[in-house]
């Protein structure tokens, strides 16, 4: 029989039913390894869940440059007529594992190319902006959206407490509680790459860029109603739909743009084109299309490819660089920081991590390593021994000018530069009627939940700054829940 159960050493093992015991009836023996194996292997099965978008799916796919960008960037993966293997993961950002995909939150939208030149990851949202603009804050900013340190529950003080004394908030937290803010399926979201990045040429000509993915199959969402009655009957939603749909061959796919800005318009933009909080207005610097990426593969092991998978904005390749951006640089930091402590000092080892180009260097040793240079190749450098030698011309690292002394401060402002601006004109001239009325009614309901009345003043104070208009309507409506509340406890009070 070839189809035998084996012990993780490869021994044909006795039976997967039965402990070995002194007599049908009498006590286990300790030195049944098979017993012990297979429940030591069993407590060891989870790993350290993300602390932020633990929930989520993915799949492998393939992008394909179907234009020609060489005039802004010499990365190999995105010449013309190439087609680069991917992986991309989708995912939530407050819940944890097992909670519905359907919550309102921002998705994560991460996908990796196993370019020629290495892996490059680009590790964004379903959202072109962020809720902070400094990294210091983001502990904070989570900590606010998950569970009060007593109860272990979710607070809607603790998180408008954050929003309305962190206002660079406003412009994220309009996109969060509007439409964009329940997608009916990842397929049919669109993902950024938030961040301002660096592209350079051939030439070694700079320029920012900005990625927007456009889905194919269109930008559909679900409502708070709805979403709540499928968080009830099916707590993974989107990942059902996305392994199905792929599973059935419908594959989806998403086009990529980039806004290109000259280097040198950054010193003078009305924006800061480096604040995370802000989009670059497409009148400004419209989307320049690159080509299409699709997902066409499911995962053969959730686990050992889904859950270990470690995508960072740290893993770049040469012709594409970060930027002056504060919370780009904080996160080029903690992603290889939580996957060594999550997945293991290797990690990049694993197969769903490891780069389709060669690695060729003098790191050495750690746990979990399996693959290592032959014992001819040095393990120091500088050396004489051939060993592998930096070269800055094939690294194609990017640059910029800083200047100015070591200051904590938050970021200058531009000319038109300020908090609830951009917010106000997503809401003014990106939501039409009905959008307007579902989103009152999405922060009626949130605010609603807010028992501080300090902190509820705050929050009506926010909305009012993103929109004067909005902030009376959610203030009457406020007003009038309340009064409807009291007129409740006083019938229930007749009716006791
Ligand atoms: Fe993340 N983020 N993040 N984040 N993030 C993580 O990395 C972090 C931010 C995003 O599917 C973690 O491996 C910091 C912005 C996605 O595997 C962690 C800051 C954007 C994913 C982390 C941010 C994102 C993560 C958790 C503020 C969109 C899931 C486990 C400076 C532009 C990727 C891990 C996947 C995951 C840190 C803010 C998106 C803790 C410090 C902004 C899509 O390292």
């Amino acid at each position: 029989m070839s189809n035998f159960t084996t012990t993780q050493t490869g021994t044909p093992v006795a039976s997967d039913a039965h402990s070995l015991s002194h007599g049908a009836d009498g006590a286990v023996v300790l030195h049944d390894r098979y017993l012990v194996e297979k429940l030591a292997q069993f407590n060891r099965e989870r790993i350290p869940e993300r602390i932020v978008h633990a929930k989520g799916g993915g799949a492998f796919g393939e992008f394909t440059v179907t234009e020609d960008v060489s005039m802004y960037t010499r990365a190999a993966v995105f010449q013309p007529g190439t087609t680069t293997e991917t992986i991309q993961r989708f995912s939530s950002v407050a819940g944890e594992m097992g909670s519905p995909d359907t919550w309102r939150d921002v998705r994560g939208f991460a996908l990796r190319f196993y370019t020629s030149e290495g892996n490059y990851d680009i590790v964004g949202n379903n959202t072109p902006v962020f809720f902070i603009r400094d990294g210091i804050k983001f502990p904070d900013f989570i900590h606010s959206q998950k569970r009060l340190p007593g109860s272990g529950l979710r607070d809607a003080d603790m998180q408008w407490d954050f929003w309305t004394q962190s206002p660079e908030s406003a412009h994220q937290v309009t996109y969060l509680m509007g439409d964009r803010g329940i997608p009916r399926s990842w397929r049919e979201m669109p993902g950024f790459g938030s961040h301002t990045y660096q592209w350079i040429n051939a030439a070694g000509e700079r320029f920012w860029v900005k990625y927007h993915f456009t889905s194919n199959q269109g930008n559909h969402e679900i409502t708070g109603a709805e979403a709540e009655r499928i968080a009830g009957a099916d707590a993974d939603y989107y990942r059902r739909d996305l392994y199905e749909n792929i599973a059935e061959g419908n594959f989806p796919s998403w086009d990529l743009h980039v806004q290109v800005m000259p280097y040198e318009d950054a010193k003078n933009y009305r924006f800061n084109p480096f604040d995370l909080t802000k989009v670059w207005p497409h009148a400004d610097y419209p989307l320049i299309k690159v080509g299409t990426h699709t997902l066409n593969r499911n995962p053969e092991n959730f686990f050992a490819q889904i859950e270990q998978v470690a995508l960072s904005p740290a893993n770049l390749v040469p012709g594409i660089a970060a930027s002056p951006d504060k919370m780009l640089m904080a996160r080029i930091f903690s992603y290889p920081d939580a996957q060594r402590y999550r997945v293991g000092t290797n990690y990049n080892q694993l197969p769903v991590n490891a780069p389709k180009a060669p690695v060729n260097n003098y790191s050495q040793d750690g746990y979990g390593r399996f693959a290592f240079n032959s014992p001819e190749t040095p393990v120091y450098a500088p050396n004489t021994m051939g060993g592998p030698v930096a070269d800055p011309g094939l690294a194609g690292e990017g640059t910029w000018e800083n200047d100015g002394a070591l200051v904590r401060s938050a970021a200058t402002l531009h000319s038109e530069d300020s908090d609830f601006g951009q917010a106000g004109t997503l809401y003014r001239e990106v939501f039409d009627d009905a959008a307007k009325e579902r989103f009152l009614e999405t922060i009626t309901g949130a605010v609603s939940g807010v028992q501080r009345p300090h902190i509820r003043e705050a929050a009506i104070q926010y909305w009012t700054n993103v929109d004067a208009g909005l902030g009376a309507k959610l203030r009457a409506n406020l007003a009038a829940g309340e009064t409807t509340a009291n007129e409740k406890a006083e019938f229930v009070g007749v009716a006791e």
